[in-house]
C-alpha cells in the first residue's frame, strides 16, 4: 500500500515492528518437559540475576549474601520486592521489566501486592501458559541454549523430551573451549575417548561428540561466551579447540558458530550469576576468524557498548559469513539499544538480527521484546522518514518486510546451509 505523507510512513514503520512476528535468536528457556530447568512466575521474574545484583546495591548493610543465598525463593523474591521496589522507585530496565510483564498479564502492579501475583501465577499450566506468553510476546519461536556439557541438562536432552515447536535448540560449548579438563571428563562420561591431556585422538573423539549432539538435537548453531580477553589466535586452549574441534564440527555440520564475547566472569562471586561483568574485547580476534574460515558461518554479539563501532565496520567487510545480533545482557538498556540500533541501521542497513531476548525466565520474553519493539520502532520511524525525505516513497509492505529482516528473517537466511 502506498503512504500518502511522512506521518503515515512514520506510523506505518512503528506499526510494523509493533506487529511483526519476531524470531527470538538466543534465550535461556527450556521446554516444560524438562522440568525444573524452565522458570517461569512472579518469584523467578524478581530473583532474575540482574535484579540480585540491584539488591546488593539498595539493600540494608546487614543483608548478607551468605544469608540471602540461604532463603527461599519466595523470600528473596520478597526482599527484592521490598528494597528493589517498594522502598526505592523500580527505575531501572530490569526491575522496570517486571512490571511490564505483570500488565502484559492483566495483573495489577499498582496494588503493590505480591499474594494476589502468586495467585495467579499458581493458577496458572504451564504448557498453556508458555503459549500464551509467546502469542503476547510476538514470536515465531525462541532458541534455546542446550549444553551437553551440563550434568543437569545431557538427561533431559538424551532422551529426547517431547518441546513445543516455539522452542528451537542451539549447542552450548563454553566449556569445550574454556575448561578442556571438564570437558574432556563429560565426554569421557558419555563413552567418548578424550583425555585430560588433550591430544589428536581427544581432537578427533570431541569432533565426533559435537557432531553426534548436533544429529541428536538438531541445533540451529553452535554458540559459546567468551571473555573479554578472548583472542585469536592465541597460545590458550580456546585457538587450539577452535582449530582441532569446533571448526571442524562446524564444517561437517553445516552449522554456524555464536561467539559471545566480552564478559569478565565472576567480579563478585558473591552474587553467584549476577557477578559477572563486562570488559572491552578485541575485535580482532572475530576478524581473524572470519579471515581464516571464510567457509564457516560466525553470528557475533558483544557485551562493551565501546566495541560495538568496531564490530559494524567488521561487519560490512564479510557480509557473507559474520552475522550480527542481539543487543546483549548489559547492552539491553533503552538508551544503549536505541543508539545500536541507528547505529547498525547506518552502516548495515537490514543485515542484522537488532535484537534477542537473553530471557531466563519465560515471562520476561513479555518484557523484552515490548520494551525492545518501542525503541526499535522509533528508530525505524525515523529512518524512514529520513528517506522520505530523500525521495524515496516506501510502501507498507516494504516496511514490513524490513521489520521482519531485522527481527529473524536475515537470521533465518544467514544459517541456511
Ligand atoms: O544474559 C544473561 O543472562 C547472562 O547471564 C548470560 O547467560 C549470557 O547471556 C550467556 O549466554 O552467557
Ligand atoms: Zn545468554
Amino acid at each position: 500500500m502506498n503512504l500518502p505523507n511522512i506521518a503515515a510512513v512514520e506510523r506505518a514503520a512503528v506499526e510494523a515492528v509493533n506487529t511483526v512476528t519476531i524470531t527470538d535468536i538466543h534465550t535461556h528457556l527450556f521446554p516444560p518437559s524438562h522440568g525444573d530447568l524452565l522458570l517461569w512466575g512472579v518469584d523467578e521474574l524478581l530473583t532474575y540475576h540482574y535484579l540480585i545484583a540491584e539488591l546488593f546495591t539498595v539493600a540494608p548493610k546487614g543483608l548478607t549474601h551468605e544469608a540471602f543465598w540461604k532463603l527461599s525463593k519466595q523470600e528473596q523474591a520478597d526482599l527484592v520486592w521490598e528494597h528493589v521496589f517498594l522502598k526505592h522507585g523500580p527505575i531501572s530496565e530490569a526491575a522496570r521489566g517486571v512490571l511490564t510483564c505483570l500488565s502484559a498479564l492483566g495483573l495489577d502492579a499498582a496494588g503493590r501486592k505480591l499474594a494476589p501475583v502468586r495467585k495467579w501465577f499458581a493458577q496458572q499450566k504451564v504448557d498453556a501458559y508458555l503459549e500464551k506468553v509467546f502469542q503476547i510476546a510476538g514470536l515465531d519461536y525462541a532458541v534455546m541454549t542446550n549444553n551437553p556439557f551440563a550434568a543437569d541438562e545431557i538427561g533431559s536432552l538424551k532422551q529426547a523430551l517431547p518441546c513445543p515447536d516455539r522452542l528451537k535448540t542451539a549447542l552450548r560449548i563454553d566449556t569445550l573451549l574454556l575448561d578442556w579438563p571438564a570437558a574432556a571428563k563429560m565426554m569421557r562420561g558419555q563413552g567418548y575417548k578424550t583425555a585430560a591431556k588433550a591430544d589428536v585422538r581427544s581432537y578427533t573423539a570431541a569432533v565426533k561428540f559435537l557432531v553426534d549432539w548436533a544429529k541428536k538435537i538438531r541445533p540451529l548453531y553452535m554458540a559459546a561466551s567468551l571473555s573479554s580477553d578472548f583472542a585469536y589466535p592465541s597460545r590458550g586452549g580456546s585457538t587450539a579447540m577452535l582449530d582441532k574441534v569446533v571448526i571442524p564440527a562446524a564444517r561437517q555440520t553445516g552449522l554456524p558458530v555464536a561467539l559471545m564475547i566480552g564478559v569478565r566472569r565472576q567480579v563478585n562471586p558473591a552474587l553467584r550469576t549476577g557477578g559477572d561483568g563486562v570488559g572491552v574485547a578485541d575485535v580482532a580476534a572475530v576478524q581473524h576468524l572470519c579471515q581464516k574460515y571464510p567457509d564457516v558461518k560466525f553470528l557475533v554479539t558483544l557485551l562493551s557498548r565501546v566495541n560495538q563501532h568496531e564490530l559494524c565496520v567488521l561487519a560490512r567487510k564479510f557480509g557473507t559469513n559474520l552475522h550480527l545480533f542481539g543487543c546483549w545482557w548489559f547492552c539491553n538498556n533503552p538508551s544503549i539499544i536505541e543508539e545500536m540500533t541507528r547505529m547498525r541501521m547506518e552502516l548495515l542497513g537490514t543485515a542484522v538480527t537488532l535484537q534477542h531476548s537473553d530471557a531466563r525466565v519465560l515471562d520476561q520474553l513479555l518484557y523484552k521484546w515490548k520494551h525492545s519493539r518501542a525503541v526499535i520502532g522509533k528508530v525505524l520511524a525515523e529512518k524512514y522518514r529520513d528517506l522520505y525525505v530523500a525521495g524515496w516513497r516506501p510502501t507498507e509492505e516494504e516496511i514490513r518486510r524490513d521489520a521482519r529482516a531485522m527481527l529473524g528473517g536475515r537470521f533465518e537466511e544467514f544459517i541456511k546451509t
